[in-house]
């Protein structure tokens, strides 16, 4: 039987790496867009898929979202059986930033793919994934969300990914095309971007732990998230497009911790607990850690102090939060045979080993 073609958008970042390592895994043709750059950002792609047979069944294509004609010319060569749309500016705060450039690539940009199938002549073909998120529930209106729970965006992001989603249904309906929606739940890994706050805490735990970072400046410490690991999510999107129709999947865990949860776990890992003092922006967390000993220096492990290792700063407050989010995948387990594999006392850990082991290596350099 001929190998499977995926094409998959956003094929750099976390959720394409794990992806692309996954299908081609399961022996698929795997076509990745790729935006220029003028570094290579390729690293954790090429990190996740070491199997060597994945060099010729890895492809890269230059690309962007925003650009109609190159995102209809690669459709129509690649011919894929499945599109993942992962491609997008995922940063909530700074779609506040840029909310134009926000909503060309995660509205706008999924109405391209969508089109595209469409003129191509592919819609008895192709099945397309939309990278749908929690976000949209925003302000929630029922706790843990469903698939049939309202939508109240508060970001100029989720506000964008609304249209994506709903362009998917309506493509759905006037089409009969096969596109779905997965609407995944806040999912994290050693390869998720440093700018979100697992990573920003994980990261600076670690270094924290060997005396090379002070401390970490955060934002809202009092915001819940359902996280899981991106690992077992992206196995979830190949399953929605297995399944035998197209449908919308919320893909969460069903557990909730807020980011001081989130703090306490990473510290835990290094040997350490925090101490909160203080309310509201004069909150501080302090810890028992290797003293601070700044870059360059051989650290001493051994020798310690108590000093603050957390900051709130308004800095990374956003001008309309979403304070909690809690998911109900029922739907997708019962439905797909979805399971969650990873804890997230298990996720933090694995993250911080990763971190810890990567600034055991800088120093050994
Ligand atoms: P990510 O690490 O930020 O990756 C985003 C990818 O999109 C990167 O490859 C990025 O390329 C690419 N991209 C950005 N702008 C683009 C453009 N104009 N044209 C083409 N590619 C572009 O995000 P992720 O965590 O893997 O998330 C994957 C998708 O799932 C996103 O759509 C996100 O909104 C959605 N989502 C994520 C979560 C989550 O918790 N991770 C939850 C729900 C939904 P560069 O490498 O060049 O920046
Ligand atoms: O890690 P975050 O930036 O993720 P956020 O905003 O939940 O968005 C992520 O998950 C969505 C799914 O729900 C995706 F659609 C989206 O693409 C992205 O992957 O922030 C999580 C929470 C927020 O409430 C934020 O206010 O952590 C809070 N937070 C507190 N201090 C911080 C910080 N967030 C960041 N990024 N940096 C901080 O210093």
């Amino acid at each position: 039987m001929k190998n499977k073609i995926a094409f998959i958008t956003g094929v750099t970042g976390q959720d394409g790496a794990y992806l692309s390592s996954l299908l081609l895994n399961k022996g698929y043709e795997v076509h990745g867009l790729m935006r220029r750059s003028s570094q290579f950002n390729t690293a954790r792609l090429l990190e996740l898929c070491q199997d060597p047979s994945a060099d010729e069944r890895l492809q890269l294509h230059y690309g962007d979202s925003t650009d109609s004609m190159n995102v209809f010319s690669l459709i129509e060569a690649i011919r894929p059986d499945e599109i993942y749309n992962l491609a997008a500016q995922s940063h909530v705060s700074v779609s506040f930033e840029m909310p134009v450039y926000t909503a060309d690539v995660n509205a706008l940009g999924t109405l391209r793919i969508l089109e595209a199938v469409h003129r191509a002549g592919l819609t008895g073909r192709t099945r397309v994934y939309q990278a749908s998120t929690s976000e949209l529930f925003g302000k929630v209106a029922e706790v843990p969300q469903k698939e049939t729970t309202p939508f109240h965006p508060r970001s100029p992001y989720g506000v964008a990914k609304l249209f994506g989603y709903w362009a998917v249904i309506n493509y759905r309906e006037s089409y009969q095309m096969f596109a779905s929606n997965g609407i995944l739940f806040n999912h994290e890994s050693p390869y998720r971007g440093e700018t979100f706050v697992t990573k920003k805490v994980t990261q600076a735990a670690a270094g924290i732990a060997y005396g090379l970072q002070e401390k970490v400046l955060l934002g809202n410490l009092d915001a819940k998230r359902d996280w899981g690991h991106a690992r077992d999510y992206v196995e979830a999107m190949w399953r929605i497009l297995q399944f035998d129709r197209p449908e919308d999947f919320i893909i969460a865990t069903g557990e909730q911790h807020s980011v001081r949860e989130l703090v306490e776990e990473a510290f835990r890992f290094i040997g350490t607990s925090i101490r909160w003092e203080g309310t509201g922006l004069n909150e501080v967390g302090i810890a028992r850690v290797p003293r601070y000993q700044g870059g360059g220096a051989i650290p001493d492990r051994t020798d310690t102090e108590e000093r603050v290792v957390v900051e709130i700063s308004p800095e990374f407050f956003r001008p309309a939060e979403v304070e909690t989010l809690l998911g109900d995948s029922s739907k997708a387990r019962q439905l797909l045979g979805w399971e969650i594999k990873t804890t997230f006392q298990d996720l933090v850990r694995e993250m911080m080993a990763y971190d810890c082991r990567v600034v055991e290596e800088a120093l050994k350099r």
